[in-house]
């Protein structure tokens, strides 16, 4: 098996409970998919066998995780964004049938191949600044064959680019054209139709639903996670993004692995998931191109010591960004995370928001060989400087990525 020195490396491993984990002067190695050791320089393996990569005190950080996308979809909204230039609010296009609709109309027009044609762009951008895994939610066919489609090409993105990637069922977010003023028989359908055939044709790591005015009640949105649960499946929710439901408490109650947006989330809730090891997926992008000015209790998360992680949340109305460093960056400006937290926020915690936090999210030995060396020295350089991508070269699992 390949073995791989990093030596002369400055390695924010991302261990600990706060900041970077910084080591300087370290090496790492790597055996076959594995991080196999990880030390002081002076210690290091010696052994001519072993392929020897100079950092040059370059900044090797773990691969990057982007833990909420919606970046598979039909169509455009730039109509919408110019509509919201003239005035319209997101909420106000979404109640005349644009908004998620708009997109699940172009979605159920387009084939397999050309919603993976689509997506390979946007994805590509997010690879190139360095990142090893996603996930990718379905939610733009609100039928069984379009959100099967949706899963079906998110697990051809990943057999296809050899990045990791996370798929996951949101049939609930938003209510179909054909179930309009039956949303308690759509949800029936997702839960005894949907959800168990995404399933079964093994295209469901994890379950997600939209609760919100716009899109499903508290007790709509806990019948699917319920399901979810009963067919032993993980899960999520978007909550409080637009306003305060109580849909974070109820997920976190139910040990939901995340709860993502939060804009409204009340700093009272916060204790249920501090009790409840629930992560908190703060979606700056979202904010910034809704114009949102009510920020996510950031104050009581930090205290409460929840674990913020932070995503593009890519979609083609609310976020359309695919840059997870510009989040990192907006994290900073908007929110006032600091660059260590926004760094975690990217790697370690996002890791925990997929449940994958045994095998990736920081520089520790036996997990996956995840690694980005970066042309910087400082971690916080991550954060600071927007349109120049740092990125030198990615390992994925042991692997080069070319
Ligand atoms: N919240 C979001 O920000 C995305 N979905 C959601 O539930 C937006 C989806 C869209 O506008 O297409
Ligand atoms: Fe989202």
């Amino acid at each position: 098996m390949s073995q791989t020195l990093f030596v002369n490396a400055t390695l924010a491993s991302m261990q600990g409970n706060s900041g970077y984990g910084l080591q300087q002067q370290a090496a790492l190695l790597v055996d076959g998919d594995r991080i196999a050791w990880i030390g002081d320089m002076t210690a290091r393996p010696r052994d001519d066998s072993i392929e020897i990569v100079d950092c040059e005190q370059r900044l090797l950080t773990p691969g990057l995780v982007d833990c909420h996308t919606h970046l598979i979809y039909g169509g455009d909204r730039a109509d919408e964004f110019e509509m919201r230039l003239e005035g319209a609010s997101y909420a106000e296009i979404a109640a005349r049938g644009g908004g998620i609709l708009a997109t699940v109309h172009a979605t159920r027009q387009a084939s397999e191949e050309e919603l993976f044609a689509e997506a390979l762009p946007r994805i590509r951008a997010l690879l190139g600044e360095g990142v090893t895994t996603l996930e990718i939610k379905s939610g733009y066919g609100l039928d069984s064959a379009t959100e099967i489609k949706m899963l079906r090409v998110a697990a051809r993105l990943e057999r296809d680019l050899g990045v990791r990637i996370q798929k996951t069922f949101l049939g609930a977010h938003a209510l179909p054209p054909e179930y309009e003023g039956h949303a308690d028989a759509y949800i029936d359908l997702v839960c005894e139709e949907m959800l168990p055939q995404a399933q079964h044709e093994g295209l469901v790591d994890a379950v997600d639903v939209f609760i919100e005015s716009i899109a499903f009640s508290l007790e709509q949105g806990e019948r699917v996670l319920a399901r979810a649960q009963d067919l032993g499946l993980p899960v999520k929710a978007h909550v409080e993004q637009l306003s305060d439901l109580g849909g974070a408490a109820m997920a976190a109650a139910r040990g939901a692995l995340s709860v993502d947006h939060l804009e409204y989330l009340a700093p009272a809730d916060v204790a249920h998931l501090a009790d409840n090891g629930t992560v908190a997926v703060l979606l700056p992008g979202a904010f910034y191109v809704l114009r949102e000015t009510q920020l996510p209790p950031i104050a009581a998360l930090r205290e409460r010591r929840v674990p913020m992680a932070l995503a593009t949340d890519a979609n083609p109305g609310s976020s359309p960004l695919h840059s997870l460093l510009l989040i990192m960056n907006m994290a900073c400006t908007l929110f006032r995370m600091t660059p260590a937290e926004a760094l975690r926020g990217v790697t370690v915690n996002a890791a925990r928001a997929l449940g994958m936090d045994r095998e990736i999210g920081t520089l520790e030995t036996g997990k996956k060989a995840d690694i980005v060396v970066w042309n910087l020295q400082r971690p916080a350089m991550l954060s600071y400087r927007v349109g120049v991508n740092p990125c030198r070269a990615v390992m994925q699992a042991g692997r080069w990525r070319s």
